[in-house]
């Protein structure tokens, strides 16, 4: 941690204060010690006393103190009348008054259909039950969907019809003790590093445990793999089908559990009859060894444990892999005791909690469904209102359909950015700039949704909020407020409640108020008596109780003194007559296809050091160290099949979008496949984001999107007229000053770099030189017009280069025309060193760079800044990982570079 700042005088201020909350990024829900001031936070560190991380932290977790740059926050509100183009700074009364003036006259001329809440896993529990108690039983609408519908939807479903209720059934002590560990569709290394982290802890000190990873690419997760399958995208239902398959004709399955705690085996053996092993090895690209080695490594474990994510789940059979990997658990008679069961990863940090509370459009608080009469019945009751909707919800891509065919008028965006993460972002994009009334609460205002905000409302943020969240083992966490939130940023729960009061003054006016809520905790409260009863029954909690004894499992009951670490002992499930169901169902090709024009299949996911649209982590420059642009990754084969170099500039074109962006070669790639990240939108990135190429089709039951394939092509672009701009320091203003200039370019991508003095950084090209007046403005932009600047410029070849030097170091500067010395003047730049040679460089009329290539090197560890480089020496001079540990520090903070360190030492083998 910091140690506390010395004000100038050389007084230390009064001493800084220690909240404990809980990260606001992934589902492991670490608990976090948050060090303030009561205005500013100055540091975090892991709260060794949180059951779920025992003190650790990830790279993100660590530099949460570094995030959240208060010029990149939504501060006041802002309202745009009629579709003029700016926003002005209003009121909070005058915003909230329009928001329910608009909304009721909606309601009312239209129905309340026509309006929408599209809203996140990121919320916290008080918040979404605030959101749900509004759409249904103020609005009337079951319109009502959140982004775990890209996320969780599917383990919804699969949980629910294979075991009868939406409950993760084991803690993460049981991914510790358990002997065999499945992970499949789940890059937990990047995703859940902290489990990551405890999991590799567990397998060094029991090294007989087996961990099998299916993933169609070789992940860091699979440094801990004694088995990798890399499965063709897609093709999971055949794979556990076909395990079962040999598990049956091996014997190797538990009948007297079968027959005592399941019903529908005998169908669902039937179905996998057809799974031979040589033809399940054959549709999943694997050999037959592998397949039976995996079986075997199951059905000889005392214990097996297998882990899902988005692998599974954003799949057009994200339904049926839930299910069929559950089925293994089943006929296994894994599940339910320690060490064993199908264990969902959940992605955003309260996924649960939203779930809990109903949040998806066809659920209600308390683990109901919003189309069972019976359930809607007993929450109308509870809240004293005389029904809750009938008509059915819409689903978010579903949600989206609506707001561009005109049906839905008015859409309430929180907490989530969907201008950047759904799918198909053309419709996007269109169904927004068409949506008569679009009101975005965000803790942000720089995200691609915000563009299209009508009323932007400024949302507290993580270390600005109270209440609580569930991570993916059911455990609840209480989140708390550190500092106070900036400008006139308010509380999501509060801006609901004070939006819903002054809805209800319109639509029920005199009735006693839905909304009298004071606090999270009446909200919690209130909530609470929902789950009564229920099979996640945590009506004992309190805010107080977690006081009192820190983070609990549910269900915890009243009366209860501690909570609930696995379900389903006693073979008991929540189903009406307790036995667990086997499901079915055969395996069904992806919907979408290659073919001749698009023939390789993109799959996309998470990058270790960045969260989803990079609105909190795109404001730390020392998290763009590990991967400081959008590329895309191929197998070498295809790069040379197509006759493209590492780095070469690509279309990559779907059938839906295309995009401009540099490819790389990707050895852990099978040939025929390309892997984008997930978090570069039009933002960060000129175009539409990387989801302007994903596909819009969805699971038939669960209505999650497939994120994971989309059939594509590249080819080569020309692009010679190229920009490189680099300028140290307020950061968020160039941003927003120069992203504008670049509309009209084919390619520009902008990232953070430094670490102690962070800069914007923007590579950019086209295919000729922008005129001279777009380039002055450029340079009056960066300070490069007049001063202490350096010039050279060589009109006949459009080369030209500006540097501005203070205090003997490079501030600013930009290359125009061809940019070979980017990545040596960066690495001077980062040095501050002022070389002698710039001069002779900035003189010459050719700008290569003097002294050889400088290949950029990206950030291994973070945490103490070591690079790839700096590694790789280390390794040729016959270090191990201990010896790199101890020398050059690399893995000794967090530990995320840990598995790609030893990716490295294995590829290259230590010099004699
Ligand atoms: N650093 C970081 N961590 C995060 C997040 C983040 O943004 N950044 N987001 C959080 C959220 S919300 C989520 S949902 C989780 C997601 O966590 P993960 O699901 O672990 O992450 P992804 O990278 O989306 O996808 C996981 C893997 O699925 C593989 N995959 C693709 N198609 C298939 C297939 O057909 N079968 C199988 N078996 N595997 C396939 C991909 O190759 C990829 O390696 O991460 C959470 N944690
Ligand atoms: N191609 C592709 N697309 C994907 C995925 C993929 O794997 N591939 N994954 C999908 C998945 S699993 C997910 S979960 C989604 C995530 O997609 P999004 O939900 O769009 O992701 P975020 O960028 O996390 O959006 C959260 C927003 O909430 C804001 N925010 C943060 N804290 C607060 C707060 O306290 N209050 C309010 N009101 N706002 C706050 C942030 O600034 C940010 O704009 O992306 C999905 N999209
Ligand atoms: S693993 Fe990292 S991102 Fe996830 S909760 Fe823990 S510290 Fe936060
Ligand atoms: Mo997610």
């Amino acid at each position: 941690m910091n140690p506390p700042p010395i004000l100038e005088s050389g007084v230390v201020p009064t001493k800084p204060t220690i909240t404990a909350s809980t990260c606001c990024y992934c589902g492991v829900g670490c608990g976090v010690l948050i060090e303030h001031d009561g205005e500013r936070i100055l540091g975090v560190q892991g709260d060794p006393d949180h059951p779920a991380n025992f003190g650790r932290l990830c790279s993100k977790g660590a530099s949460l103190h570094l995030t959240g740059d208060v010029d990149a926050r939504a501060r006041y509100p802002e309202l745009r009348l009629g579709k003029t183009p700016a926003r002005s700074r209003t009121d909070w009364d005058t915003a909230l008054d329009h928001a329910a003036t608009v909304f009721a006259d909606t309601i009312t001329a239209h129905g309340p259909d026509s309006v929408a809440f599209y809203i996140s896993g990121q919320l916290l529990t008080e918040d979404y039950y605030a959101f749900n108690k509004l759409a249904r039983a103020m609005v009337h609408t079951n319109n009502i969907d959140s982004n775990s519908r890209l996320c969780m939807s599917s383990a919804v479903v699969g949980y629910k019809r294979s075991l009868g209720a939406d409950a993760p059934p084991c803690s993460y002590e049981d991914i510790e003790q358990s002997d065999c560990l499945l992970i499949v569709g789940s890059n937990m290394a990047y995703a859940h590093p902290v489990l990551f982290r405890r999991l590799e802890a567990a397998k060094a000190a029991r090294p007989q445990m087996r961990i099998i990873v299916v993933d169609p690419r070789r992940t860091d997760t699979c440094e801990l793999a004694d088995l990798h399958l890399a499965i063709l995208p897609g093709t999971d239902v055949a794979l556990f089908h076909g395990l079962l398959h040999l598990l049956l004709w091996e014997g190797w399955i538990d009948r007297a559990y079968i027959d005592a705690h399941t019903q529908g085996f005998d169908e669902l053996k039937l179905l996998v009859r057809d799974y031979s092993p040589a033809s399940v090895a054959r549709l999943c690209g694997i050999s037959l060894e592998e397949l039976q080695h995996c079986a075997r490594l199951i059905s000889s474990a005392p214990t097996f444990l297998s882990l899902w994510c988005m692998g599974l789940n954003q799949s057009t059979a994200g339904s049926a892999k839930n299910s069929a990997l559950i089925n293994l658990h089943l006929a296994t008679g894994q599940i339910g005791k320690p060490g064993a069961g199908p264990f969902s990863l959940t992605g955003q940090p309260n996924a649960m909690g939203g779930r809990e509370t109903g949040s998806l459009s066809n659920l209600l608080p308390g683990h109901r469904e919003a189309g069972n009469p019976e359930h809607r019945a007993e929450v109308a009751a509870y809240w004293g209102v005389e029904q809750l909707p009938v008509t059915n919800g819409l689903s978010a891509v579903e949600l989206f359909d609506a707001v561009h065919d005109g049906r839905i008028k008015a859409l309430w965006i929180a907490c989530t950015n969907p201008a950047q993460s759904l799918p198909d972002q053309q419709k996007i994009h269109e169904a927004l700039s068409r949506c008569p009334c679009v009101v975005v609460q965000d803790a942000f205002a720089t995200t691609e949704t915000c563009s299209f905000a009508d009323l932007l409302l400024p949302a507290a943020s993580w270390g600005e909020k109270d209440g609580t969240v569930t991570n993916s083992e059911r455990r609840i966490s209480r989140v708390r407020r550190a500092v106070t939130p900036p400008g006139e940023a308010r509380t999501d729960w509060s801006i609901i409640c004070d939006f819903a009061r002054r809805l209800e003054q319109r639509l029920r006016p005199g009735r006693p108020s839905l909304f009298d809520f004071t606090s999270p905790e009446a909200l919690f409260e209130e909530y609470k008596g929902l789950t009564a009863g229920r099979d996640l029954d945590y009506s004992g909690l309190s805010h107080a109780v977690l006081e009192q004894l820190g983070p609990q499992q549910w269900p915890f009951p009243p009366g209860a003194r501690q909570g609930t670490p696995r379900l389903y002992l006693d073979g008991r499930f929540s189903t009406a007559d307790g036995r667990a169901r086997f499901i079915a169902e055969p395996y069904r090709a992806a919907k979408e296809l290659r073919d001749a024009r698009y023939p390789l299949l993109l799959n996309t996911g998470r990058l270790r050091d960045q969260w989803h649209g990079m609105s909190r982590t795109g404001t730390a420059a020392q998290l763009f160290g590990h991967a400081p642009d959008a590329v895309l990754g191929l197998h070498p084969d295809d790069l040379r099949q197509r006759q493209l170099r590492h780095g070469d500039l690509v279309r990559l074109r779907s059938r839906r979008g295309s995009l401009i962006l540099p490819v790389h070669a990707d050895e852990a790639l099978l040939p025929g496949q390309a892997w984008l990240p997930m978090h570069w939108g039009n933002r960060f990135l000129k175009g539409l984001g990387i989801n302007v190429l994903t596909q819009p089709a969805f699971d038939p039951l669960s209505k999650q999107p497939e994120l994971k394939i989309s059939a594509v092509d590249v080819e080569k672009v020309e692009l010679p007229w190229q920009l490189f701009v680099l300028i140290e320091g307020d950061v968020q203003r160039h941003f927003n000053e120069l992203r504008p200039l670049f509309e009209n370019f084919a390619y520009a991508n902008l990232s953070l770099a430094g670490r102690d003095r962070p800069a914007l950084r923007i590579k950019a090209a086209h295919s000729r030189a922008p005129d001279a007046e777009w380039l002055a403005r450029i340079d009056r932009l960066l300070g490069l017009h007049e001063g202490a600047v350096l010039a050279y410029d060589d009109p006949h070849r459009t080369v030209g280069k500006r540097l501005r030097i203070e205090d003997d170091r490079i501030v600013a500067l930009r290359l125009a025309g061809e940019t070979l010395a980017r990545d040596w003047l960066q690495s001077l730049w980062e040095e501050g060193r002022f070389d002698t040679e710039l001069r002779r460089w900035l003189l010459a009329p050719l700008s290569a760079q003097p002294g050889g290539d400088t290949k950029p090197s990206k950030t291994l560890c973070n945490c103490l800044n070591v690079s790839e480089n700096s590694v790789c020496a280390g390794i040729a001079r016959g270090l191990d990982l201990s010896g790199l540990k101890h020398e050059l520090k690399c893995g000794t903070s967090c530990g995320s570079c840990v598995p790609e360190i030893r990716r490295l030492l294995a590829s290259r083998p230590m010099a004699v």
